[in-house]
């Protein structure tokens, strides 16, 4: 079993309040909990602050696959970057909407350089990077 580490903390009223409203509102009712994550939250971003680090990505794309050589151009670059793609999935949205689901993991730098790549093709509708973590760092 994990040994624990117990402290507490001084908080303004105010901000504790914010805190607990915070709390409330993301489904938190342990505040040992609530900190946990948020530590995990900041140590995950300081993971991917480090170009070499192996992190995993998930990244959406949203587009319409009418557009001109857009899907062979989406599907071109993942090619070149197959170290890093483990997976992806295509659902078609309607008649023209597609969603697009790249799950990567590699090193944050090149993850973040391909992710632009696809994110800013031309008619890419929306997109998002969602930088998360291989687990193997964190509690
Ligand atoms: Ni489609």
């Amino acid at each position: 079993m994990e040994k624990i580490a117990r402290f507490s903390i001084s908080l303004e009223i105010e901000l504790s309040k914010k805190f607990d409203l915070w709390m409330k509102k993301n489904g938190y009712n342990n505040r040992s909990e609530a900190i946990r994550d948020l530590i995990r939250d900041r140590l995950v971003e300081d993971e991917w602050k480090d170009e070499e680090k192996e992190v995993v990505a998930i990244l959406s794309l949203v587009y319409n696959h009418e557009s001109r050589d857009l899907s062979e151009v989406l599907t071109a670059i993942q090619h070149e970057n197959y170290q890093l793609v483990l997976t992806s999935t295509h659902i078609h949205l309607d008649k023209h909407n597609c969603l697009e689901v790249i799950i990567m993991r590699g090193q944050a730098g090149q993850i973040k350089k391909v992710a632009n790549k696809l994110l800013s093709q031309r008619r890419v509708k929306h997109g998002r990077l969602v930088m998360t973590t291989t687990g193997k760092n964190l509690v």
